[in-house]
């Protein structure tokens, strides 16, 4: 359920954005674009690479193997906790994009995440890249098909550069970037179609660097989407820079309007709209944290609508994120119980933290609920 004061955070954070935006430009603008040159075929069957050319994929046997093979400083499971590792579990995993100079970062992070809930339930983990992993990544891999990482046909590439051109001049965001509208596109409609994410039923995603600052030994998130049957799960909800979206919400409203039987009738729409949708109000969940299920992604409602947005050019023409996309679906398509505020899940990603205010949850947890988004 999304509690009621949400919406007045977002309205809140409006105002805390305008104030932050100088800080987070910097921030943004300092970022180098990466290059998102495919260097390797797509592997139509898995194969195990053992030696160079080591693309994308990394799915460990075992979450302890895992820990062993890719990040050293990951603790031990004691015995104890090895032959717990019965406790029921759900088909799910860690989904990680990133990139080669990630490493360091990711190997912080899994050891954190190892410390506060995997080291007792042991689910894995699934890295992928667009490019081939250099030689500090070697397991098990695979790469990112192309044709989920790539222009569609009809998009007009001149066009398209020059409004990476124009976003750039006005400092949007990643204004100028291909690969992060490459990465965004990939987020909104392919990741949980990648053949070693399609084994799992649910996914919480990962990013290198992210930390989460709450014990979650007793909880399992994963154990708790499938009891609850949430759909979508979300610690920090934002609002989205507006230059990046011009006419996402128009393309959305034609959605509603062809597909009327995507539309949940027990909708959230009027947490992203304040005016019964006539315009977004920006607020969107801030998706490098999500736990979902991925049959909600492989619905053929969100596969439509994915489509729906994809065949406007916009995730390229302008710079739409996976967090609005995947925010105004859950919004519209999902009853409003299947969205689910992980409240217990202390997170922090760059400058934005969500930490647990309750008294119980904070003995749990170490940060500090006055650095909360919104609070
Ligand atoms: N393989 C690959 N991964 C990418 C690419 N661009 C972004 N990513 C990954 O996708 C995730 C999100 O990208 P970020 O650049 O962190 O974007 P963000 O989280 O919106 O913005 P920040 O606040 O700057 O972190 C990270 O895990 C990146 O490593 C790319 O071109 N190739
Ligand atoms: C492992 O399970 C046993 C029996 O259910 C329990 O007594 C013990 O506390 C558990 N150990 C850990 C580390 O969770
Ligand atoms: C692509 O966009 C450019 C720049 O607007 C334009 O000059 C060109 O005619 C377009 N190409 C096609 C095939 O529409
Ligand atoms: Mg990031």
């Amino acid at each position: 359920m999304i509690p009621r004061r949400l919406t007045t955070v977002a309205r809140i954070l409006f105002y805390l954005l305008a104030f932050s935006a100088g800080y987070l430009l910097a921030h943004f603008t300092s970022k180098p674009a990466s290059s998102t040159h495919l260097q390797t075929q797509e592997q139509a069957h898995p194969v195990i690479a053992t030696n160079t050319g080591i693309n994308s994929v990394v799915i460990p046997q075992s979450p302890t193997e895992a820990a062993a093979t890719t990040t050293r400083a990951t603790k031990k499971l004691t015995q104890d906790e090895a032959a717990n590792n019965s406790t029921p579990r759900a088909n799910a995993a860690f989904v990680v994009l990133l990139q080669n100079k990630d490493l360091h970062d990711m190997r912080k992070t899994m050891q954190n995440l190892e410390a506060v809930f995997n080291r007792k339930h042991g689910y894995p983990y699934v890295f992928l890249n667009d490019v081939p992993f250099t030689e500090h990544f070697k397991t098990h891999i695979r790469l990112i098909p192309r044709e989920h990482w790539s222009y569609p046909s009809f998009v007009n590439k001149t066009q398209a550069a020059l409004n990476r051109q124009d976003m750039e001049n006005r400092n949007v965001p990643y204004g100028e970037s291909e690969s992060y509208r490459h990465m965004c596109r990939y987020m909104s409609g392919f990741i949980f179609r990648h053949e070693m994410v399609q084994e799992y039923d649910y996914y919480w995603r990962v990013e290198p660097g992210v930390s989460f600052s709450c014990d979650l030994l007793d909880i399992d998130p994963f154990m708790l989407m499938k009891t609850k049957r949430y759909k979508y799960g979300f610690t920090i909800a934002l609002p989205e820079f507006v230059d990046t979206i011009p006419t996402l919400w128009d393309t959305v409203k034609r959605f509603r309007k062809q597909h009327p039987e995507h539309i949940s009738r027990r909708n959230s729409l009027e947490w992203i709209s304040y005016d019964k949708g006539d315009t977004y109000n920006n607020c969107h969940f801030w998706s490098n944290f999500e736990i979902v299920d991925a049959s909600f992604f492989r619905s053929k409602a969100y596969l439509d609508f994915f489509q729906f947005l994809d065949d406007t050019g916009g995730f390229f023409y302008e710079r739409w994120g996976d967090a609005p996309v995947h925010s105004i679906a859950a919004a519209l398509m999902l009853d409003r119980r299947e969205i689910h505020f992980f409240n217990e899940i202390g997170y922090r990603h760059g400058m934005y933290e969500h930490c647990p205010e309750s008294p119980e949850l904070q003995l749990k947890c170490a940060c500090d609920p006055k650095d909360n988004v919104g609070e």
